[in-house]
């Protein structure tokens, strides 16, 4: 049994609400992730198969047992081929959340989304210039149907290339073709991986991972890129705005909903909802001071960084927050959402909600959103959280909520450096800022609660390391206080002067996970500005506490960009060194950055400063030795 004193988090409400979820005999991932000790080896190590049924089967590590399974396959192919798979379920998520959102914009401009709209024309027309769409006499509805049209092609098999790797330096771009990953379709990459690693197709471990890194650039130069900028198309860029952070955001005296999963589809409709006169009216009527939406996730991130909407919390804090009794309805769409949080909603009275036709869980009614009824729907929606607001019993609401800045686009980062990416060039020449990491991911049960996060940030914002973050490292970060301009103090002195000369704090929120495809923009701008590949940059991601498929897809198209990646815990592949000295060492020779693992982040930050200060040798600026 676990001690509700235990410390499973390095913040306040995670711990006190762990002690509440105890006491109220609530299992947490926690409890489960204990219940599974010892975790099996076999597949810890990426050993294991069950791809047919032949199988399943093992290989022996220690060399005494089988060293193939019934197929003949070695531990090479069933490593490579686990990982493979993983690479093509992350790029199949990301990717499929970009198809819901260009299928929303071709509603839109067919006029049968009522409630959507395009609200950020300028960024239609760049990303329609950038498909080559005939713009000459059209309104914007109908560039909106021929872009939808055009970015329905990057996911079939009519290209030769993904359009918008055009946007990657041409150097880059030389290297993918010459390595032969170029990514041509989304769905394409993906389901070739998906064949290639069926029994008796590809059985080179190399060649099923050089598909590997082109299936990881499918989605992060293509379906996730479309995420991003089609939400920004629907949902308006991203500007810095003021909001709050932490299960403190939750307001006793108001009616709380809790939007949780991925996709801004439903939660920008919810959030609409919410700001109706009549649902105001209803709320106060039944003795609510008003409907506070909060986030958790990244349907919570698109949130935040759009509306200034709060943040309840990150992935591991999802079952917590409901252990407050605050929250009236929780909707979610998909990915990430514990399939335990019907059962733990169902020891309060909070009313849990699936709207995705291609995620439903147990414990929850399901009211499925489409373009066509999204309007409506949010409002019957809402209008069951006001009235649920009555049946609270109980509410522990632990801590104050902090404050924080979100909202850092590409767009809005440029225009606090006053129109060009000169001023971060210029600082990052003159060593003021030692270059920049991109820490992005999410929690995982076998670290302390955003332990990885928080402290490998502290480390290298102290070294002049400017940071970016997206996913559930924002949330962690921005709990910490990192997000606030005032935080410039906890930065080392050359980064401390520049983020006090732009007002901005050392830690800039990116975005959500398919956001982590402004750090491959921002990446670009500046290695072109130089004149440089990606890969010459002093730059490095970093994914401290990474959990799912989507995480290793997005490691692996950052390394075949040219971005060097940490990872803290061990993906399941140490059952191969052939596979394990591919990914840390032989890939640098050929898309010039790798992976490394350390699990400790004070470790962890030494390796990226230490990369980063290589990488400024290499460019002929000044480098300090640690
Ligand atoms: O896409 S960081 S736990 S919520 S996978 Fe999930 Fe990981 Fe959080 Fe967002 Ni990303
Ligand atoms: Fe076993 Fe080969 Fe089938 Fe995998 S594909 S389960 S190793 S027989």
């Amino acid at each position: 049994m676990f001690d509700p004193k235990a410390e499973i988090s390095v913040t306040q409400d995670g711990n006190r609400l762990f002690e509440k979820a105890v006491k109220d005999n609530i299992e947490t991932v926690w409890h489960r992730h204990e219940a599974q000790q010892p975790q099996c080896g076999f597949c810890d190590m990426g050993l294991s198969c069950r791809i047919c049924i032949m199988g399943p089967c093992r290989v022996d590590p220690f060399g005494e047992g089988p060293q193939t399974g019934v197929c003949g396959a070695d531990a090479d192919i069933i490593v490579a081929r686990n990982l493979c798979r993983m690479i093509a379920a992350g790029a199949a998520s990301h990717s499929d959340h970009g198809r819901d959102l260009v299928e929303v914009l071709e509603s839109v401009s067919k006029g049968t989304a009522p409630g959507y709209k395009i609200r950020d024309e300028d960024k239609l027309r760049q990303l329609a210039g950038e498909y080559g769409v005939d713009m000459e006499g059209k309104d914007v509805l109908a560039i909106a149907g021929d872009l939808a049209r055009a970015m329905m092609e990057d996911y079939g098999m009519r290209q030769k290339a993904v359009t918008l790797v055009s946007r990657a330096p041409e150097k880059r771009r030389e290297l993918w073709d010459k390595v032969g990953i170029t990514p041509r379709g989304i769905d394409r990459e993906t389901s070739e991986m998906m064949h290639r690693t069926h029994m008796g197709v590809d059985n080179d471990w190399q060649s099923l991972l050089v598909q590997g890194l082109r299936n990881a650039l499918s989605d992060g130069w293509g379906g996730s890129m479309i995420a991003t900028e089609v939400s920004d198309i629907l949902f308006g860029v991203p500007a810095p705005k003021p909001t709050m952070v932490n299960a403190g955001v939750l307001k006793k005296d108001q009616v709380n909903i809790v939007v949780h999963g991925h996709n801004p589809v439903v939660s920008e409709m919810v959030s609409k909802a919410c700001m109706s006169e009549e649902m105001l009216d209803l709320a106060k009527a039944k003795g609510a001071f008003g409907i506070n939406l909060a986030g958790v996730c990244c349907t919570g991130n698109e949130l935040l960084m759009r509306r200034g909407i709060a943040m309840a919390g990150n992935h591991l804090m999802t079952e917590l927050i409901l252990t407050t009794g605050a929250v009236d309805m929780m909707i979610v769409d998909y990915q990430c959402i514990m399939p335990s949080i019907g059962k733990v909603a169902s020891c309060y009275h909070t009313r849990m909600v699936s709207t995705s036709d291609k995620a439903k869980f147990p414990g929850m009614e399901h009211h499925e959103f489409h373009p066509e009824n999204a309007e409506k729907k949010a409002m019957a929606l809402v209008k069951t959280a006001v009235e649920n607001f009555t049946n609270r019993k109980e509410v522990m609401i632990p801590v104050e909520p902090q404050e924080a800045v979100g909202g850092f686009s590409v767009e809005t980062i440029i225009q606090a450096l006053g129109g060009t990416a000169e001023p971060l060039i210029d600082a990052i020449k003159a060593g003021k800022i030692r270059g920049a990491v991109g820490i992005v991911g999410c929690n995982n049960p076998k670290i302390k609660h955003d332990h990885g996060h928080v402290t490998l940030t502290r480390k290298l914002i102290e070294k002049d390391i400017l940071v970016v973050d997206t996913g559930c490292v924002s949330v962690a970060n921005a709990k910490a206080g990192f997000k606030l301009a005032s935080a410039a103090d906890m930065a080392g002195p050359g980064l401390k002067e520049i983020c006090k000369a732009l007002g901005i704090p050392p830690v800039l929120h990116l975005g959500s996970c398919v956001d982590n495809v402004r750090i491959l923009v921002l990446v670009s701008a500046l290695a072109n500005a130089l004149g440089v590949d990606i890969s010459d940059l002093p730059v490095a991601g970093s994914a401290p506490e990474w959990y799912s498929e989507k995480a290793v897809t997005i490691g692996v198209y950052c390394v075949a960009s040219g971005i060097t990646t940490h990872l803290g815990p061990m993906p399941p592949i140490t059952g191969s060194l052939n596979v394990v000295n591919l990914l840390t060492r032989g890939l640098t020779d050929v898309v010039g950055a790798g992976f490394a693992v350390e699990p400790d982040p004070e470790k962890a930050a030494l390796f990226l400063i230490n990369h980063i200060e290589e990488k400024r040798k290499g460019l002929g600026l000044d480098s300090r030795t640690l």
